[in-house]
């Protein structure tokens, strides 16, 4: 049956010309990408988007990420179900700030979470073909604005490392293989550019210690005023104190 209506005719997606230049901060598990997002916070006309991994959670006292790990079979699907709302939250989210920094994206849920869960028969077809048609929905109505990728290129060791030592309770489980295998996903979407290859990718050493990433860092402020044209003001010491307070 042929589809309804409006095939001549191009809408306008939600959100198109609300958001302002955007960098979305790409990188394994553990590689620092909150980190990075706190560097900026001294910035006054950045608005900073962290993961909402706390709504993961806690979603109404329900600890999804507990149970996708947990329960893989059963959680993983409604699991990145939540994630893509709640990312989706993100990008559409207003501000009045010239540049948006957030923590990850729908691509990385999408490119690398759900592709590895669907590589490794953690979700069955039947769920993965659910999340690819909410995918391909929201890619026709729905603009995600991206300008700037910062990658935060790490090895699989490293993060496995620093997972373990921070020590987030649902991760306990979690395997080197893992890391290394959304490491490849990384790599084929960011280095390889299977996907998105529109967007300008920034690549940063991320295995480095926190001492010398703050130089690493630096480069990338360089890039992002650049790229956005945004000159940079630092938030005033008064103000800093009363964040930080
Ligand atoms: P990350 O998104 O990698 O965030 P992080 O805070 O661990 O990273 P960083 O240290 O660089 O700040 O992962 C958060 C948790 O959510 C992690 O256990 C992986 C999981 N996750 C999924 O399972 N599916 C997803 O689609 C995403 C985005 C995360
Ligand atoms: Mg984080």
């Amino acid at each position: 049956m042929a589809q309804s209506g409006y095939s001549n005719k191009v809408f306008p997606k939600y959100g198109e010309g609300t958001q302002p230049f955007t960098v979305l901060i790409e990188g394994n598990i553990g590689s620092g990408k909150t980190t990075f997002l706190n560097h900026f916070q001294k910035y006054k006309d950045i608005c900073l988007i962290t993961e909402p991994v706390d709504k993961w959670r806690n979603c109404a006292g329900i600890n999804l990420l507990d149970l996708m790990y947990k329960e893989p079979h059963r959680w993983a699907h409604p699991f990145q179900n939540y994630v893509t709302l709640t990312m989706l939250q993100s990008h559409t989210l207003p501000t009045d700030k010239s540049v948006k920094l957030m923590e990850r994206s729908i691509f990385s849920a999408r490119y690398c979470f759900v592709e590895n869960m669907h590589k490794n028969g953690t979700i069955a077809p039947g769920m993965y073909q659910i999340l690819k048609e909410w995918y391909e929905f929201i890619d026709k109505s729905i603009h995600i604005q991206a300008d700037l990728i910062v990658y935060l290129r790490t090895t699989p060791e490293v993060v496995y490392d620093r997972m373990m030592c921070r020590a987030r309770s649902e991760e306990s489980c979690v395997p080197l293989e893992y890391l290394q295998e959304l490491h490849e996903l990384h790599e084929n979407w960011l280095i390889h550019k299977n996907f998105m290859s529109h967007v300008p990718v920034l690549v940063l050493d991320a295995n480095l210690g926190l001492d010398a990433i703050n130089t690493e860092y630096k480069k990338s402020e360089d890039s992002i005023f650049k790229a956005s044209s945004l000159q940079p003001i630092l938030v005033s010491p008064v103000k800093k104190q009363r964040l930080s307070s």
